[in-house]
């Protein structure tokens, strides 16, 4: 689900540009679009190696062609800090960035009663969640994280899933499938 849904929010954006109290609450219904997807997303950090990847796509490949790009990575990355960054003031501050860690958490709780959960990449700091991290985003160190920040982090963390160094993430950047 998810993107196909954000399509239709911004849609409906387009539509009722004219009334603020609309875009107001339609702004909201894409937050709640982003933050299932975020979720669905923060799922992919806890599951086994062998089948996150295809769940990555699944949740990252706006356009569906089965390869994420650098610049799906970025959109989906802004959409994410748009979720969470409850004031819109272009900042995640510790409170907001709790409440992020918290929704990714929860989700990663939920997988792992599914039986999905699995023990994931031994190192936390080359797991794909460990990029949603405000440790990973805070490049200056101030214990906030801005806007510019969190996307200017996007190309180094989408070298660390681009494994075999094509230029894209796909399935194969998250090793061979189970049999
Ligand atoms: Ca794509
Ligand atoms: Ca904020
Ligand atoms: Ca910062």
């Amino acid at each position: 689900m998810g993107l196909r849904g954000i399509d239709d929010a911004n849609t409906n954006i387009h539509i009722q540009t004219f009334k603020y109290e609309e875009i107001t609450v339609k702004r909201n219904a894409i937050a709640g679009v982003c933050a299932l997807s975020v979720l669905a997303f923060a799922s992919v950090a806890g599951a086994g190696q062998g089948n996150y990847g295809s769940h990555f796509i699944a949740n990252w490949d706006a356009d569906e062609d089965g390869t994420v790009t650098l610049e799906e990575a970025t959109e989906k990355r802004s959409d994410i800090f748009v979720t969470f960054d409850a004031d819109d003031d272009g900042v995640l501050t510790p409170e907001e960035y709790a409440a992020f860690d918290e929704a990714r958490k929860a989700d990663m709780a939920d997988l792992k009663k599914g039986g999905q959960g699995g023990a994931g990449m031994k190192d936390p700091k080359k797991r794909p969640s460990y990029g949603m991290t405000l440790e990973f985003n805070d490049v200056d160190g101030d214990g906030n994280v801005s806007r510019d920040e969190f996307l200017d982090r996007t190309p180094d963390w989408f070298a660390m899933l681009d494994r075999n160094g094509d230029g894209l993430v796909t399935a194969e950047d998250f090793g061979p499938p189970r049999n």
